[in-house]
């Protein structure tokens, strides 16, 4: 069965717990020293995913399925209880023993011998989903490195650091969009403040007044579809912000891309824009190496504060996977297994 009494049990790990802590930027658990060093023996030998993703998929997937019961029954809850919430923290992961310099153009890394960081973000993820990739994001990869691009600071993108990026849905312009996506920390940027922060949209909720909430619940909206898929100045189809009841309410946003279709949302938009950029709504995290953030890409949107890149080899690296509970909506314009 699993190792939860052994843990409870064992004095190295006395003071540690088991439990979810909940917090208001996201629920947070912490793996426990022994399964850590169980599973970064496991994960040593794994072979590159950048190569044969699925039969590295088959070779990790029973590691993450042995995991201890309380690792699995947060995942579990993250990816199946509405009222959960829409981030979850897994710290103290394992990691490459070494790693080469951080890939400068955010491509695949070259020199990287080991391949744990890819084995936890695509094991962690394979428990709430399927990954997949778009032909527009990343050249179709399935693992994503995220990293400063020299030449590229000021961008709104994954590539940016200087600019600071602001809240979105990922890939929210898209006809298909990732359920969750995942961001695995191999490197946090060397001033440390390089915060992913995360916009729940109960906060937004709780936050906004009724008529403006009214306004967000229209299909008065669209999302700008990214020059790498569409050309450019296209537009996605007219949908609603905000979705379903204000209890447990869906967001659909991106404050750097969007538009109102009429004239009564516009003040809508602009007093979301608003609320959104407000310090006090954005839940920052600073990942740390080893720490992951799996992010419900319904229940909340994401950006990053901006950075001081060094272009040193150093700088802050982060994998970053899509994730779908069903691939079955893509198929008519799927360009390949896993790939839209
Ligand atoms: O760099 C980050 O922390 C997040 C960037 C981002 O939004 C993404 O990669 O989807
Ligand atoms: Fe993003």
């Amino acid at each position: 069965m699993d190792s939860l009494a052994s843990v409870v049990a064992s004095p190295s790990t006395a003071s540690f717990s088991t439990k979810i802590e909940h917090t208001p930027t996201a629920a947070v658990i912490s793996l426990d020293d022994e399964t850590k060093a169980r599973l970064s023996r496991d994960l040593r030998a794994v072979s590159s995913p950048y190569e044969k993703l699925d039969e590295v998929i088959l070779q990790i997937e029973p590691l993450f399925a042995a995991l201890p019961t309380y690792v699995r029954r947060a995942i579990r809850r993250f990816a199946t209880e509405p009222g959960f919430e829409g981030a979850l923290l897994i710290k103290n992961l394992p990691q490459d023993e070494a790693l080469p310099e951080t890939p400068p153009r955010g491509k695949r890394p070259v020199g990287k011998v080991t391949f744990v960081s890819e084995a936890v973000i695509l094991g962690i993820g394979q428990l709430v989903g399927h990954v997949f990739g778009y032909t527009g994001e990343k050249e179709g990869e399935m693992v994503h490195q995220i990293a400063p691009v020299r030449g590229r600071e000021k961008a709104a993108s994954n590539e940016g650091s200087g600019a600071d990026f602001g809240p979105h849905t990922e890939c929210g312009g898209l006809p298909i969009i990732p359920t969750y996506l995942s961001l695995y920390c191999l490197r946090a940027d060397s001033a440390n403040t390089a915060a992913t922060f995360l916009v729940h949209a109960r906060d937004v909720v709780e936050r906004l007044d009724p008529a403006t909430i009214e306004a967000l619940q229209k299909p008065h909206f669209q999302m700008r579809v990214p020059e790498s898929f569409g050309g450019i100045d296209v537009w996605s189809e007219a949908k609603p912000i905000l979705r379903g009841g204000l209890d447990l309410p869906e967001i659909w946003y991106n404050r750097d891309a969007m538009r109102a279709t009429t004239p009564e949302a516009e003040p809508a938009l602009e007093a979301l824009s608003r609320l959104t950029a407000d310090p006090s709504i954005q839940h920052g995290i600073v990942l740390q190496p080893g720490e992951l953030v799996l992010l419900d890409n319904r229940k909340t949107t994401h950006g990053r504060q901006p950075f001081t890149p060094r272009y040193d080899g150093t700088d802050r690296w982060l994998h970053r996977i899509y994730l779908r509970r069903d691939l079955w909506e893509g198929r008519t314009f799927a360009k390949g297994p896993r790939l839209f």
